[in-house]
């Protein structure tokens, strides 16, 4: 049972070592036949080393090993070895092709001659004979290793008993495959553009041909090497950079370098120069007042206090705050501050010049007067709207804003007056108000979006704030008058802080997907248009 289980662990490391043979031997001798690989280009070696061990306490005499090479192969003899030590002193022989099976050609070492034995490569107990050469072929194909065979002579043994052989079965059989050369890699490539002002990005374009696995890029400044086939590079700095692509396959490698390829120019810089006009400042960002062409400054007007601003001249117009300018030339902005007597943000100058003389919300009294109530130009200048707070609550931060460039505006609104922002103070902490704004007579909106945080989406975002009954918030439109509803901390208001300050920054906005005409008050029973009236 013992020897049986370690003829099983044997054969499994046999298995293991999958080139390694047995076949049949009529005396205890073990023989193996391996092969370094099964695949290979043509004219590339596959070799074969063959290992055979005498176990017998007889000496084996006469030995020669036989193969039987697949018609088509080239055969190249390496070593034949003895011991370790390497023999010359025996019998190279090469049948014709099919002389013992159709298809193949035998080729024999014969270690020892008979009857005499003078090679005297006797092969004691425990000697190995160590066989290798190799194969090649000039052409495709697929080869089928089936037999090989020994044949040797124990002179001592008993008659009956001296001669001795082996030879491999089904398991022993091996295919090998010679496959075309790989083409070898030709490295080339394009870049477009190869010239242009710092940032320049290039697109490049491999060219290369061959068989090819792997690409390594260098552009020529200190960026890593980039694997891909195809890159985008940006080049950051002015320069002149040589780019070269390296191309790997199993064929070789290649390189390809095109001296001083790419040239970037340091970018046109322009002036921006800003100028005041009564108390306040600009702040500017990026700040600097000189930029690379193209570069988008943001100018935020900051009053000094008692002071509002009051509009752009100079190569901007309009009242937006905080406004943004493309640097494509040199410019020149002036932002006019006036005095704002009620401190909502909006300059006294610039309240008094509204519709109905000053008194945007028509209860008699200057709007420049009153602190929740403030009247100003829209982003573009065109119009003016009135913002009015409930009287004990006052206005601050005032301001007409371009409508947000952030992604995730609603399609198919437009907002003739752009957005508005404003604070309204002293609401009550958690408390609930409204804000009552008055568009131009005849303005004709449907709708009412904000761009900022609410309480399920902190990110600033795009929402529709018409008003909900579930929330109490929102806008109710009549007409040309809109009114805002806002509970402190909740939907609208954009700081979602129970603070008591209600901040806004949102736009009325026609909704072109909403169809028909809009029932005015009147036929609704008393209710808005477009509101959660009755739910
Ligand atoms: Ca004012
Ligand atoms: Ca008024
Ligand atoms: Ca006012
Ligand atoms: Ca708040």
């Amino acid at each position: 049972m013992k020897i049986f289980k370690s003829a099983i662990i044997f054969l499994v490391i046999l298995f293991l070592a999958s080139s390694f043979v047995f076949g049949y031997s009529s005396h205890s001798t073990t023989t193996s036949r391996t092969f370094n690989k099964y695949e290979a280009y043509i004219n590339d070696n596959i070799t074969i080393t063959v290992q055979f061990t005498n176990l017998e306490a007889n000496v084996l005499r006469g030995f020669y090993y036989n193969e039987h090479i697949p018609q088509g192969l080239t055969v190249n003899i390496i070593s034949t070895k003895l011991n370790g030590v390497d023999i010359s002193n025996y019998v190279q022989e090469t049948g014709s092709t099919g002389d013992v099976y159709a298809g193949s050609t035998p080729y024999r070492w014969v270690l020892e001659l008979p009857p005499s034995f003078e090679q005297n490569n006797s092969i004691i107990q425990n000697s190995t004979v160590e066989i290798v050469y190799s194969v090649s072929s000039a052409q495709e194909g697929t080869f089928n290793f089936n037999e090989f065979n020994w044949i040797g002579y124990y002179q001592a043994a008993p008659e009956g008993e001296r001669s001795a052989f082996g030879h491999s079965e089904d398991a022993d059989k091996q295919t090998i495959t010679f496959t075309t050369n790989p083409v070898t890699p030709v490295a080339n490539f394009v870049g477009s553009p190869t010239s242009g002002m710092a940032p320049l990005t290039v697109n490049f374009t491999d060219q290369s041909t061959g068989d090819i696995t792997e690409w390594l890029w260098n552009f020529g400044d200190t960026s890593p090497a980039n694997n891909e086939q195809n890159p985008t590079h940006n080049y950051d700095d002015s320069g002149i950079y040589t780019v070269s692509l390296t191309v790997t396959g199993p064929g070789g490698t290649d390189i390809e370098t095109k001296t001083n390829y790419i040239t970037v120019t340091a970018p046109i810089q322009y002036n921006l120069t800003v100028n005041t006009v009564g108390s306040g400042s600009i702040t500017l960002d990026p700040a600097g007042g000189t930029y690379s062409a193209g570069t988008e400054v943001k100018l935020t007007p900051v009053p000094d206090t008692g002071w509002a601003f009051n509009g752009w001249s100079g190569d901007l117009s309009g009242y937006s705050n905080p406004e943004t300018i493309v640097m494509n030339t040199d410019k020149t902005v002036i932002a006019t501050f006036d005095v704002d007597g009620d401190a909502d943000g909006i300059s006294d100058a610039e309240e008094d010049a509204g519709p109905n003389g000053g008194d945007g919300n028509s209860d008699t009294e200057q709007d420049s007067d009153q602190a929740n109530v403030a009247t100003f130009h829209t982003q573009d200048g065109t119009n003016y709207v009135t913002l009015e707070s409930e009287a004990g609550k006052t206005l601050a931060g005032c301001s007409a804003v371009s409508i947000p460039s952030a992604p995730g505006a609603p399609s198919g609104v437009t907002f003739p007056y752009g957005f508005l922002n404003f604070t309204i103070n002293g609401a009550g902490t958690g408390g609930a108000t409204t804000l009552t704004l008055y568009l131009p007579v005849g303005a004709d909106i449907n709708t009412y979006w904000k761009y900022g945080s609410t309480s399920t989406n902190t990110n600033p975002h795009w929402y529709e704030f018409m008003y909900e009954s579930s929330t109490q918030t929102g806008a109710e439109i009549n007409g040309n008058i809109i009114t805002l509803h806002f509970i402190d901390g909740q939907r609208g208001d954009d700081d979602i802080t129970d603070d008591g300050v209600i901040i806004d920054q949102g736009g009325p906005g026609i909704d072109s997907s909403i169809s028909g005409d809009f029932p005015d008050n009147s036929s609704g029973g008393g209710c808005f248009v477009r509101t959660a009236c009755g739910n």
